[in-house]
Parts: C-alpha cells; sequence; structure tokens
C-alpha cells in the first residue's frame, strides 16, 4: 500500500516543462488578442517561465521554439536561464511557416526546399548542443491536401532520409521525438498521422529515436493511454505535449477538458513507473492561452498535471493487481475509480510547503505583484506572439 509519504516523494520528484511559446501572444486564425505586459524576447519568456517554476517547484525547464525564440547568443541565453533557477528544454524546428514550405518541408517534392528543411533541422541540433539541451521536439505540418497531390511513399522515403541525417547528426545525449498528428494544416494526408507511422520511423533510427504524444491530436474518441502503454511497453515513449482538447487542436489548458483522460494516462505512467526521474519520458506542456493571463495558466496546468498523477499514485496497485487475477472486473474498476475521486489538493498543499512553498501558487503568484510590474515594465517592443 501507497503511503502519502511516498506518494509525497514521488511528486517532488516530477519535472514538467513549459513551453516559451506559452508566454507569448498566440489566438486562432480569426484574432489574436494581445495582453499588456507579454513577454518581448526569448529571454523574458524565460523570466516568465521561472516564475512557473517559482511557485510550484516542478517545472524547471523550458521548450523553445526556433526561429520564434532565435537569438544572436545562444550561449548567453542558456547561462541566463540558469541565472533564473531554470535550463533549456526541447529545442522544437519550426519548418510549417515560410511561404517555401507550401508543398512541405522534408516531404517536399522539391529537393531544395528538402534541403532548407534538413538545414533548419541541422542547425536546432547544433542550438541544442550549445544550450545543454537534451531534446530535439520535431512536428512536421507535411501533407497533402487532396488524393494524387502527391506520392504517399515517396514522401515517406523524404521523410526517413531527413530524419537519418538529423538523427547523425545529434551529440550523443541528444533524443530525438517525432510527433504526430492526425490532420491540419493538411486535410487529405498528414505525413506523420499517427502513433504507427511515428514509430516506424523511431524503431528505424535507432533507440535515441522516440515518439511524441501530443494530447490534442488525435481523433475524438481515440483511446491514447492504450497508445502510452504501448509505447511504454517497447521503450519508445520520448515524451508528451500536455494540453487540453474538445474539438481539435485546441491546445487549451491541461486537464481542463477531461481530467478522467488525464488521470488515465498517468496512471499508465505510474504503472510502468515512468513518473520517475530518469525514466526518460519528457512531461512537456504545448499550450497557447489565448484569453487567460498566460503565467497563472501554465501553474493551473502544472497543477492539473500534479492532481492526475498524484491520484494515479494513488491507486492501490498489489488490490488491483489481486482484483484482475480473479477476474473481479467491478472491484477492480472501484480501485481505479476511488483513486480518481481523492481529493488530492490538501496532500499537494502539504507537500508544498514540505518544499518551502506556498500551498496555494496561484494564489502566492498573484500576490507577489509580478503581472503588475511586467505590464509596468515591458512598454515599447513588440509583443512575442504566435508566429512572430
Ligand atoms: C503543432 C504541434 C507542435 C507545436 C506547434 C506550434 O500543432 O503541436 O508541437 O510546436 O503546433
Ligand atoms: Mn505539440
Ligand atoms: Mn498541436
Amino acid at each position: 500500500m501507497t503511503t502519502n509519504t511516498d506518494v509525497k516523494a514521488a511528486l517532488r520528484q516530477q519535472w514538467i516543462e513549459t513551453p516559451s511559446w506559452a508566454y507569448g501572444n498566440s489566438g486562432t486564425r480569426f484574432k489574436v488578442f494581445s495582453q499588456e505586459g507579454v513577454a518581448r524576447t526569448p529571454f523574458e519568456k524565460l523570466e516568465d517561465a521561472a516564475q512557473v517554476h517559482r511557485y510550484t517547484g516542478v517545472a524547471p525547464s523550458v521548450a523553445l521554439h526556433i526561429p520564434w525564440d532565435r537569438v544572436d547568443d545562444y550561449e548567453a541565453l542558456g547561462k541566463y536561464a540558469g541565472e533564473l533557477g531554470v535550463s533549456i528544454g526541447a529545442i522544437n524546428p519550426n519548418v510549417f511557416q515560410e511561404p517555401d514550405y507550401r508543398l512541405g518541408s522534408v516531404c517536399n517534392p522539391d529537393a531544395s526546399i528538402r534541403r532548407k528543411a534538413l538545414n533548419h533541422l541541422l542547425e536546432c541540433v547544433e542550438i541544442g548542443r550549445i544550450t545543454g539541451s537534451t531534446m530535439l521536439s520535431l512536428w512536421f505540418a507535411d501533407g497533402t491536401n487532396y488524393p494524387g497531390q502527391d506520392d504517399v511513399r515517396a514522401r515517406q522515403d523524404r521523410l526517413a532520409e531527413a530524419l537519418a541525417v538529423t538523427y547523425q547528426a545529434m551529440p550523443e545525449g541528444m533524443r530525438m521525438l517525432l510527433e504526430y498528428k492526425f490532420f491540419e494544416p493538411s486535410f487529405y494526408t498528414m505525413d506523420v498521422p499517427d502513433w504507427g507511422t511515428s514509430l516506424m520511423h523511431c524503431l528505424a533510427l535507432g533507440d535515441r529515436a522516440q515518439v511524441l504524444v501530443d494530447t490534442g491530436h488525435h481523433a475524438p474518441g481515440t483511446n491514447i493511454e492504450f497508445i502510452v502503454a504501448n509505447l511504454l511497453r517497447v521503450d519508445r515513449l520520448g515524451g508528451f505535449h500536455f494540453n487540453s482538447r474538445f474539438y481539435a487542436d485546441d491546445d487549451l489548458m491541461v486537464g481542463a477538458a477531461d481530467p478522467y483522460q488525464l488521470f488515465r494516462i498517468m496512471s499508465e505512467i505510474v504503472a510502468a513507473r515512468a513518473h520517475l526521474r530518469g525514466s526518460g519520458v519528457a512531461f512537456m506542456l504545448d499550450q497557447c492561452h489565448n484569453i487567460e493571463p498566460k503565467i497563472p495558466a501554465e501553474i493551473r496546468s502544472v497543477m492539473n498535471v500534479q492532481e492526475a498523477t498524484a491520484k494515479a499514485l494513488l491507486v492501490d496497485r498489489p488490490a488491483l493487481r489481486a482484483a484482475q487475477e480473479q477476474g473481479d472486473v467491478l472491484g477492480a474498476n472501484a480501485i481505479v475509480v476511488d483513486a480518481f475521486n481523492t481529493d488530492v489538493r490538501p496532500l499537494l498543499a502539504e507537500m508544498r510547503e514540505e518544499m518551502g512553498l506556498d500551498p496555494d501558487p496561484i494564489g502566492a503568484y498573484a500576490r507577489s505583484g509580478y503581472a503588475e510590474r511586467i505590464v509596468a515594465e515591458r512598454v515599447g517592443g513588440v509583443a512575442a506572439g504566435w508566429g512572430a
């Protein structure tokens, strides 16, 4: 039986990475509502991310998106992160926002455009090396809109080739995470639409290529925890992009739409002991805060992941195994549902106090005056924004 002390010890080790793009302005294709005090530079994004870590104690790294976070001196950026008490996490190349990429990036029928995209991937490997990042996180918008538009198999060959060159270029301590998404921006085929396609490429590449599961990138009703369990089984779950969706790739706060799904996912993670540091699974947020203030939204998201993890840790595993072995369908299910229905907020508050943190991260952030300060200080310049 797991005690509350065990649960708290496991939760203290948690590491949830926040994305630099969550701290910039974002919106839909209809409107971006800009907010006052929004970070203007990658350095300011790191400052905001450091606030999330300061009040939660479990968000010590920040993912970058290049070129959104392009700077002249990456060494200085990495150093600044260190001074703020955070580090640079996954490097996300961006090969979907230039006119050249109309027909794709590394899968484009034009070899010179493929080369350009590949060069950007290689540049990101280098940025990772300089900043001390250990993950190259790849997502491709590549695909087609109409049957016949391009050769489906040839596109896979082009993808495999670019991935192989990139993989070879990675330093030893770096992993490649390959993200999938079933539709959008392409509507007929995406070149990496699902975990099967991602896994096939990873298997061909080698041990340091793993699948990235973005919780918003599945058709409604998809059993994501089944995918997670299977990837864990073959040691190819590289990490998550956590967010919530009601309809498509909504990028809302994780746990907002379906906390039970998040719990079921974390339950598979805990069952495989993959929540422990060193398991190699990266727990990252990939969210945009279009109408809500960004820093507290990230804090809330981190807390949502913590709550789901705490509940998953409370599942009575020996009792569950016994019920499963006895074929006790209702008993086994009840053990899982009981854990989900436990109010873990007092336990988390206690753990935060033990860590020297305020038991109420959102309230503590609000009381700190940081939000008012950035509104007053960040005047002039251009706020970072989606696509900026
Ligand atoms: C994609 C995908 C990627 C993210 C971009 C901005 O849908 O989720 O991870 O980098 O959006
Ligand atoms: Mn993502
Ligand atoms: Mn997405």
